[in-house]
């Protein structure tokens, strides 16, 4: 049997590199093979290897291997192709995460709090994503948060120029949460849609910064106590395993409620996506996948599954 991959990958997802690659001849086994031979454990032996490698982490591997195990003891089938089956599995696992940002009317303005580790992608993100939610036609305003490193604000700042949409920005040095609170304020005032807050970058080790956050959702919700709407943890893929630390850090310090999967471009370690699934079942919003405007996209479980395991 050939190997019957879809390869409707969509262009924007062209610069991800496959990360899960299985050769051909492992493809397919007939069924005697399956049932304990050794073309059957040679196939998952190479799968395992190919999703460590993918970084999908040793836990999420074994889970998935075994899931395909066990379907295809039940299935029986002549030339059971068991790459299908597994590539069946990753899609039902990243559906469980795909859930598409909205723009909640009932909250003006809705407030979305980015955070992460230094250099993860953050304010570029919130460039971005400034960009694709005014194209919807609603208005943003930033919220310069990160007071710490010099220049942020000035990045930011630039962001907000290249948008064309409003920024409330202090000095360097002053404290985060009384420019969030700027922001809101000010927010409320104009009629403004959404605020996105920038923070400093951040090591989830150290609970002095973590402690910062906290205050900085705690004044945010003196101004709306529904706020801040989206806690989004902004994730580099190349970090592999150690994204998935840090995510599980933040979570149990402030409560992430939405990830972002950044420089996906050029990494084949997109199988993060997978332990992130299994380990945290958290809604990824959206894939980086480059340093322009136009990198970012709705994460498509669907679409992401075909660019793994593309050829
Ligand atoms: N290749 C690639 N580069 C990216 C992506 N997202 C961000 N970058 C680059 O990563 C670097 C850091 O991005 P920033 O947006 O400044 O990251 P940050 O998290 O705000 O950093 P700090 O504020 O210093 O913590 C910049 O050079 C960005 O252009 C991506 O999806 N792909
Ligand atoms: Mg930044």
């Amino acid at each position: 049997m050939k190997p019957s991959f879809s390869l409707k990958i969509p262009e924007f997802l062209s610069k991800v590199k496959s990360a899960i690659k299985i050769s051909k001849g492992t493809l397919t086994s007939d069924s005697s093979g399956i049932f304990g031979g050794t073309t059957a454990e040679t196939v998952f032996e190479e799968l395992e290897t190919q999703l460590l490698l993918a970084d999908v982490g040793v836990e999420t591997t074994m889970w998935l291997l075994n899931e395909v195990r066990q379907d295809a003891l039940a299935s029986r089938e002549e030339g059971l192709d068991i790459a299908i089956l597994l590539k069946g599995k990753v899609r039902e696992l990243l559906e469980t995460i795909e859930k598409p940002f909205v723009i909640d009317q009932a909250h003006k303005p809705l407030v979305i709090l980015v955070v992460g580790v230094n250099g993860s992608g953050k304010t570029t993100t919130i460039g971005k994503l400034t960009s694709n939610i005014s194209e919807h036609g609603y208005s943003v305003l930033l919220a310069a948060g990160d007071t710490f490193r010099a220049g942020a604000v000035e990045q930011l700042t630039q962001w907000a120029n290249r948008t064309e949409s409003n920024i409330i920005s202090q000095d360097q040095n002053a404290d985060p949460a009384a420019v969030v609170f700027d922001a809101l304020d000010s927010a409320k005032a104009r009629n403004i849609d959404v605020v996105l807050a920038d923070t400093a970058g951040r090591l989830h080790t150290t609970s002095s910064l973590m402690d910062q956050l906290e205050k900085i959702c705690r004044v945010i919700s003196r101004v709306d106590s529904s706020a801040p709407h989206e806690i989004m943890l902004v994730l580099d893929a190349t970090q592999g395993q150690n994204a998935l630390s840090q995510a599980k850090a933040f979570q149990k310090a402030i409560g992430i409620t939405s990830l972002v999967i950044t420089k996906l471009d050029g990494t084949a370690k997109g199988g993060i996506l997978l332990a992130i699934a299994r380990e945290l079942g958290l809604p990824v919003r959206f894939l980086g996948t480059g340093e322009d405007i136009s990198d970012l996209h709705p994460f498509e479980a669907e679409a992401f599954t075909n660019v793994l395991f593309a050829e």
